[in-house]
């Protein structure tokens, strides 16, 4: 059955592969199930076609046959619990994996984001550099104890798991910040995982809509 995924036509952050459909994209490599992207403005995000997909009109989304699915750590979830190779076969490893799963999305990834948002949204405020400071202490907060916990393992539980995608995934926000840097061991946790045949696959594809749409 033809797996179809939803990403944006224009990607705000030009290819960077920050955008979530860059996590979907990840583990359909992994597993190595092909799939089609269906690219949305920011317009029809929000029209009832795509609506009646994802409640909140964002992406991504996944359609295979009837089933519809969004939010991407569900969505990966769905894929890595479909095919072998991204979540252990023991029971208990896999749910220490799936801990992870939520660890990266629930924990780790909110305050990144809160000062990826701050940082576009309230850059020109009088308050910004001090809101900045505590933004960056909540992130360091979360990140030395992942810090921590990984020491000099490459994987965050044996084998590269679901877990370390999504942890990945949202440790890629801070490249370049400095503050995954004051981290050398997540640096290369990082640098580990993007430089997964997979990962490559899945980048360059999300790479191709921007240099596509700059160059046609
Ligand atoms: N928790 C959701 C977040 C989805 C999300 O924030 N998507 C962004 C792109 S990365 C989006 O569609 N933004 C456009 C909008 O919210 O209008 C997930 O992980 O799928």
């Amino acid at each position: 059955m033809t797996i179809t995924i939803t990403a944006f036509e224009r990607s705000p952050d030009r290819g960077k592969g920050l955008a979530r459909d860059m996590r979907v994209r990840w583990a359909l490599e992994e597993v190595g199930q092909p799939y089609d992207v269906r690219l949305l403005s920011f317009k029809s995000l929000k029209e009832p076609a795509h609506l009646a997909l994802h409640p909140f009109g964002q992406i991504p989304t996944y359609e295979e046959g009837d089933l519809a699915l969004f939010e991407s750590g569900a969505i990966v979830f769905h894929i890595a619990e479909r095919h072998a190779g991204l979540l252990p076969d023991d029971a208990n490893a896999r749910a220490r994996a799936i801990a992870w799963m939520f660890a990266a999305l629930n924990t780790v990834e909110p305050p990144i984001f809160d000062r990826a948002l701050a940082r576009i949204l309230e850059h020109d405020e009088p308050w910004y550099e001090q809101r900045l400071r505590v933004l960056e202490e909540n992130i360091r907060m979360r990140v030395s104890g992942l810090s921590s916990r990984l020491g000099n393992a490459d994987w965050l539980d044996g084998a590269f798991s679901a877990g370390d995608l999504l942890m990945v995934s949202v440790l890629l926000r801070l490249k370049g910040s400095g503050l995954l840097e004051e981290y050398p061991n997540l640096s290369a946790y990082v640098a580990r995982g993007e430089a997964r045949p997979a990962y490559k696959r899945a980048f360059d594809a999300q790479l191709a809509v921007f240099t596509a749409l700059s160059t046609g």
